[in-house]
């Protein structure tokens, strides 16, 4: 394909003002030692005693250094081997007879990060030239992924670097390979927020994502003996290419202590405690497709240098020497793999905590640089939270204000209550976060402190509204009156912030008249938004499927799509176009057989590339079924074995494929692993059954995974039971590369049978509002499984796949658990809708058509007009185009 430059971005020709990597913060002098309280005067001496290392700018900048700045690097090939030697030879000290793939790697991404910098320099200084209000997007998960050829896509370099490494005897496809997936995320919720950041850079948001640099990732999955085993994902052992530590940037966090009251104050405290720990910036550039303007990812690291205990190291106590850095690199140490799940540990909350009080100490600090009041916080700063996981975000920025900035309760919350917006990602009551208030009060009093005066004025106000409704009172106070009472992460984030929303209509729906039913009826309606998910087109399209986009790309007429999905309406003219259909099937039978390749190299297994693909790939939890999946699987191998070998000889033959990780505490779903390898064991080996029917776990499911997954299935499963699925994002990725849904009727599912039409989606199951009554009833009547399913029961019972005891507590959560999940009312609709699809995938013509139609139609689901519509609706902000 040739993805050589359509466009040279031209870089401004302005005077830079400020060199080197430019940053608008303040930074803070370094600590000396554990034992210290950095209070906010403090930190105000610290900085007006001039410890910053921008005092150091240079009286004079010459023209080298402008040019450079302000002129983008040549794009020759001459020039980009130049800077990809260099980096061989300078930087990772190799010579060319002393160097491998992964050196070339390392190489290449530093050649293209020197020119990722120079916009990145560019993109932040004229932000803060402009005082252009910013995005902040806190989210405790970053699923990123790779970022070098997502890098050499948006600066329109990949035939170059190709050429060039092609020159010294490198494949860029390998190189690629090379990198590590940044895999700091569980799964959509992580993925989402990667996705929105990079949509606000294409689309000229001045917008950051804040985060938590994690040394752990999501852990390694390997399966061993068809069971889930972790592994740590050391993704920093070799040096990587996109982060920039940014040491003087640098912020103290207390844990524990104890308050003293300001005199005559009544909201104002010192805050005391000798356990302060150092989080410093690491930042991750975004860059922006067809645009200068590249984004941040900043993460924070706990420092430990300054907790190295020197006197008892002397004293012989060499533990106890180190013991303070362990305490405080543990903070940032992992990553906690829950996915819809809430953990509830200390440790959590600490690491939340520091997250929260490092990023909104940074937002206040940049915003101070530009001298105005704080009372104008908000018209230069919105800041959403991702979920309830930063929620600390709004006590933290009520302690700065009040006790640092010396501002009244009421301009305070004012402040606070037009900054933050909340997005709420679930409802499984099992993913709501609360913490118990001894917890809260012992780990962060002053916190606690502030929850409780937010509680107080809160419910005094739904009082004056509804005067006399305890029960209304104690069913919407932040604090839950248990043993011991807890904080309702949920609802302090709900009275905090302006706006929040659901990720889908559905699920917008459902929280109103669930967890948020009581707020809406006393904060109103407006304030409850839906803001339906989106995916990059930049990753879920131009960078996974190279073959499907230049077909898109001859369609339109250029690339303008990539940012402007809306173009893509233009494939349906072309639906009855022999030739383009042919290579439509073309590129997808590409995608396949890619598959198929990577799938013998990961699993050993040979799969044929003219099977249905049939896949479900997402994280292991009982609410998305894949038990359901694998049941029906079981069936299908029964009833292929009741067949003679020519009515098998006639059947679709079908490739069943999953991937995903289980919470490692998650035991019922590391079973549900087991038995899909278990089936996928015998039924692999069945040579009566040959390629007819085929099962495959592919292990360690990550972003990079997804790249090759989903360009290639003709079918992906989203089967959550109807009302649980927030929204699902993987939905949307599927059609986006031409693949045809079999699900229910739930989240982001409902939106694209309704934008691609009906013929071209396979829906089951019951409705969400039926569920309830579900479940009521299995509540006291034994499930009845039908015949199919009863079928899968008896062949996992009878040993067909092993010790059939060891699945016995699977049944059992559908015959004796009360099938919460609704496997047995969904299964006989389920096993439908699959003929349905077997019956639609004979006649290849018109499966070819539904694929068509349905990418053409799928615009809506762009994370670009996500973000469009969260700036214009939550955010308030405009796109700046990056210029001079
Ligand atoms: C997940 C939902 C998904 C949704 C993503 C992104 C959590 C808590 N929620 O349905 O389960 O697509 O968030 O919004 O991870």
């Amino acid at each position: 394909m040739d993805r050589s430059p359509s466009t040279t971005i031209p870089l401004n020709t302005a005077k830079a003002t400020t060199p080197g990597m430019h940053d608008a913060n303040v930074p803070v002098a370094q600590p000396t030692s554990l034992k210290r309280v950095v209070s906010g005067a403090a930190l105000k001496e610290l900085l007006a005693s001039g410890t910053s290392t921008q005092s150091k700018t240079p009286s004079k900048i010459d023209n080298v250094f402008q040019n450079y700045s302000h002129s983008e690097i040549s794009r020759d090939a001459a020039t980009i081997k130049n800077s990809v030697v260099m980096h061989l030879t300078a930087t990772f000290l190799r010579t060319p007879a002393n160097m491998d793939s992964g050196d070339a790697y390392l190489a290449s991404a530093f050649s293209v990060r020197d020119r990722l910098l120079q916009r990145w320099n560019m993109t932040n200084e004229y932000h803060d030239r402009v005082n252009a209000k910013r995005v902040y997007y806190m989210s405790l998960e970053f699923l990123i992924g790779r970022t070098f050829d997502n890098a050499l896509l948006a600066l329109e370099l990949r035939n170059e670097y190709s050429k060039v490494l092609g020159d010294v005897g490198f494949c860029l496809e390998d190189i690629i390979d090379e990198e590590r997936d940044a895999a700091l995320g569980n799964g959509g919720l992580g993925r989402l927020a990667a996705c929105y950041v990079d949509s606000m850079a294409c689309s000229d948001y001045p917008g950051w994502g804040y985060g938590l640099r994690y040394k752990y990732g999501m852990f390694q999955q390997q399966i061993i003996n068809g069971y889930q085993v972790e592994a740590p994902d050391c993704w920093l052992d070799s040096p990587n290419p996109w982060e920039f530590p940014r040491p003087d940037v640098t912020y103290p966090v207390k844990f524990y202590g104890h308050l003293v009251r300001v005199p005559d104050s009544k909201h104002r405290f010192t805050w005391e405690s000798n356990v302060v720990y150092d989080a410093m910036a690491f930042d991750v550039p975004v860059p922006g497709y067809g645009t200068n303007n590249v984004g941040n990812i900043r993460l924070w690291s706990c420092k430990t240098n300054s907790l190295f205990d020197l006197n008892k190291f002397n004293a012989g106590d060499y533990a106890g020497a180190t013991g303070g850095q362990v305490a405080a690199q543990i903070l940032t140490d992992v990553l906690y793999p829950n996915d819809n799940t809430n953990e509830g540990k200390e440790l959590r909350l600490r690491q939340e905590y520091l997250f929260c009080s490092a990023t909104l100490q940074d937002i206040v600090a940049r915003f101070k640089k530009t001298g105005k009041p704080l009372s104008e916080l908000p018209d230069l700063a919105a800041i959403q939270l991702n979920d309830t996981h930063p929620t600390l975000g709004i006590p933290e920025l009520m302690r700065i204000l009040l006790d640092d900035e010396a501002l009244t309760w009421d301009e305070a919350w004012s402040i606070v209550t037009r900054t933050f917006a909340f997005t709420n990602h679930t409802i499984l009551p099992e993913a709501m976060e609360k913490w118990p208030v001894p917890m809260m009060d012992k780990i962060l009093p002053r916190h606690m402190g502030i929850i409780y005066d937010i509680n107080l004025y809160f419910l005094q106000s739904v009082e004056e509204k509804f005067p006399g409704d305890r029960d209304l009172l104690r069913r919407i106070s932040i604090i839950e009156e248990s043993n011991p009472q807890q904080v309702r992460m949920a609802f302090l984030a709900c009275v905090g912030s302006h706006k929040v929303n659901g990720v889908a209509a559905i699920h917008s729906d459902i929280i109103k008249q669930s967890i948020f039913n009581d707020f809406v009826t006393v904060q109103g309606e407006d304030k409850f938004i839906n803001k339906t998910n989106g995916v990059s087109p930049r990753r879920w399209m131009n960078g996974c499927n190279p073959d499907m986009s230049a077909l898109i790309t001859e369609v339109v007429g250029d690339r303008t799509w990539i940012n402007d999905l809306t173009k893509i309406k233009k494939l349906e003219d072309h639906v009855a176009d022999d030739d383009f259909r042919t290579r439509w099937s073309a590129a997808k039978q590409k995608n396949k057989q890619r598959l198929a390749d990577y799938i013998l190299s990961t699993t050993g297994i040979k799969i044929s590339a003219d099977a249905l693909f049939d896949v479900q790939v997402k994280r292991i939890h009982e609410y998305k079924r894949q038990l359901m999946n694998i049941f029906s699987v079981i069936y299908r191998y029964h009833c292929l074995k009741q067949m003679t070998p020519t009515e098998r000889a006639k059947e679709v033959s079908r490739v069943v494929i999953f991937a995903g990780k289980a919470a490692a505490g998650y035991w019922v779903a590391k079973q549900v692993i087991k038995l899909i390898n278990s089936v996928a064991e015998v039924i692999n080996a069945d040579a009566e059954i040959g390629d007819v029917l085929k099962v495959v776990f592919i292990p360690d499911y990550s972003v990079t995974a997804a790249e090759y997954l989903i360009p290639a299935s003709d079918i992906s499963q989203h089967i959550s039971t109807a009302g649980t699925e927030a929204s699902g994002t993987s939905n949307m990725k599927f059609v986006l590369n031409g693949g045809i849904i079999l699900g229910t009727v739930d989240g982001a599912n409902i939106e694209i049978g309704e934008e691609i039409g009906e013929e071209q989606i396979f829906f089951f199951g019951c409705l969400a509002h039926e569920v309830g009554d579900f479940r009521h009833y299995l509540r006291f009547h034994q499930p009845k499984p039908d015949e199919a399913l009863q079928t899968a029961f008896d062949l996992i019972q009878n040993n067909t796949f092993g010790d059939g005891a060891i699945f016995q507590p699977l049944i059992d959560s559908v015959l004796r658990g009360g099938d919460v999940y609704l496997l047995s009312v969904d299964f006989p609709s389920y096993i439908q809708a699959h003929k349905a699809v077997e019956d639609a995938y004979r006649n290849q013509e018109e499966w070819v058509t539904k694929s068509i139609l349905s990418v053409a139609r799928m615009a809506k689901f762009s994370s670009d007009r996500s973000i469009q519509e969260y700036a214009e609706e939550v955010w308030n902000i405009e796109p700046v185009r990056v210029t001079n």
